[in-house]
């Protein structure tokens, strides 16, 4: 079963929507498989962020990303990676459409509460950075014969 790394940045955390957010993606039927709250370090952050070194954002991007605690989690389902990402809607929330989390909860293209995995390859290269294997919690939920037969 297909994995991503999905957290709630510093503004959503600080907002207040980190519950929301995790309501969402449990409604819709995917499952966590790690959660914690964490510090990113500006080490970390620059290895999570490194495909944008060198962006005229980088810098406010690492500072923002290392402004308070965020919400690190795990999550775990079919075509989770893409679904997740159509969930968060665009990444500038000016044209991120209503109903998604970023459409519904942001206004500031830097300050977008949530992030997610664009791919299945940046998704594994993130969980390992963010997670150690011990983190991760394999278990098996009595809800997947009804979400998936
Ligand atoms: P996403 O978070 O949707 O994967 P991204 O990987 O292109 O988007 O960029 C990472 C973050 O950097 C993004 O969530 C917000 C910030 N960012 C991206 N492009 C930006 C820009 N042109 N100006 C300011 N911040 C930007
Ligand atoms: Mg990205």
């Amino acid at each position: 079963m297909e994995r991503t790394y999905v957290m709630v940045k510093p503004d959503g955390v600080q907002r207040n929507l980190a519950g929301e957010i995790i309501s969402r993606f449990e409604k819709k039927g995917f499952q966590l498989v790690g959660l914690k709250l964490m510090q990113i370090t500006p080490e970390l952050a620059g290895k999570h962020y490194g495909e944008h070194e060198g962006k005229p954002f980088y810098g406010e991007l690492i500072d923002f990303i290392t402004s308070g605690p965020v919400v690190a989690m795990v999550w775990q389902g079919q075509n989770v990676v893409s679904v997740i990402r159509n969930m968060m809607g665009k990444t500038n929330p000016a044209e991120a459409a209503p109903g998604t989390i970023r459409g519904d909860y942001a206004v500031f293209m830097g300050n977008n509460v949530v992030h997610g995995s664009d791919s299945p390859e940046s998704a594994e290269r993130e969980i390992n950075l963010f997670f150690s294997p011990e983190e991760l919690v394999d278990y098996k939920k009595a809800t997947d014969f009804w979400l998936y037969g």
